[in-house]
């Protein structure tokens, strides 16, 4: 196979776009497919300061390494959830640290969850909600820490790794629920509903996942294979694999399911908006919340 632009062998063969590239052509057209989308969703401007959330792994780093690239400028937040097990939370940190070192220091910030909160993701989730998974709380606290630290530092918007495979596959989950509120809600971009929450956007969401895996293996990116030890079996990974199979009979499939999502969407064609709730502000974080008193965040860590 041969590369489309300039004829050397190529490293990768993407049949939804017919397309395949060799080593450089590729990292160009990644780079390009990432600026188009933050041109094309209105994702932010090239002054704005966005914060990137980066867990250690392919998607978040190869992220950064192309918001940096294209000349965004671009910070890093790490969340230290205190994973022990396989010291995941510690070598996912390491691959973050040498990341930033590589690039001449650029700016992160860690956000300890024990040492700021007294206590782990885990030990919380142990204590509070005994039975429900680490993941329910893990999300809670993520959120709460990423629209805190956006807020403090005056970022325009949170940019997250996920990519093409991923919104495909909670797509298609909410879909055969017919989960009306989350359809409506998912989106490249998610916009602020309050000043305290951060807008939300996700420059890789046109890219399949062997494309972010590519790209971080061709530039040389080095990031923690293993998933998160508790993301083990998620229902995630079942509509993934399913997604797999789909494409594989029919490349582009995947992807033409979520643009004609978008598009029947942006048509009114799927559902409006439930009515917003009615927000309080918290009086200890002041982030909002949909019952009057602390947010679920802060009872978390109450007595
Ligand atoms: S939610 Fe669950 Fe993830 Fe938190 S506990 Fe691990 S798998 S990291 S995206
Ligand atoms: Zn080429
Ligand atoms: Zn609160």
């Amino acid at each position: 196979m041969k590369c489309r632009k300039c004829g050397r062998p190529a490293v990768i063969n993407m049949r939804q776009h017919k397309l395949a590239l060799c080593e450089e052509h590729f990292l160009e057209w990644v780079l390009e497919q990432t600026r188009r989308a933050i041109d094309r969703y209105h994702m932010f401007a090239p002054d704005d300061k966005v914060l990137v959330a980066v867990s250690g792994g392919k998607d978040s780093l190869s992220l950064w390494d192309v918001l940096l690239r294209l000349g965004y400028r671009a910070e890093g937040l790490y969340i230290k959830l205190g994973v022990e097990e396989g010291a995941y939370s510690d070598k996912s940190l390491g691959y973050v640290e040498r990341f930033a070192a590589e690039r001449g220091g650029v700016h992160f910030q860690v956000v300890d969850v024990k040492v700021t909160y007294g206590m782990s993701v885990l030990e919380v989730a142990r204590a509070r909600h005994r039975g429900h998974k680490a993941c329910s709380v893990c999300g809670l606290i993520k959120r709460h820490i990423m629209n805190r630290v956006a807020y403090e530092g005056g970022y325009s918007c949170i940019a997250t790794g996920h990519n093409l495979d991923d919104e495909v596959a909670v797509l298609m989950q909410n879909t055969l629920r017919w989960q009306v509120g989350y359809l409506a809600r998912q989106s490249p971009v998610l916009p602020a509903t309050h000043p305290r929450l951060a807008r939300k956007v996700k420059p890789f969401v046109h890219l399949y996942e062997r494309e972010t895996a590519a790209y971080a293996l061709v530039r040389g990116i080095d990031y923690i294979y293993d998933e998160c030890p508790y993301a083990v079996g998620a229902t995630t990974l079942f509509y993934k694999d399913l997604l797999n199979q789909l494409e594989e009979r029919s490349p582009g499939a995947k992807l033409s399911f979520y643009l004609s999502f978008l598009r029947a969407r942006e048509q009114g064609l799927t559902f409006t908006e439930q009515t917003r709730l009615e927000l309080h502000d918290c009086p200890r974080c002041g982030q909002p919340t949909t019952a009057p008193g602390l947010c679920a965040f802060c009872r978390l860590w109450e007595n």
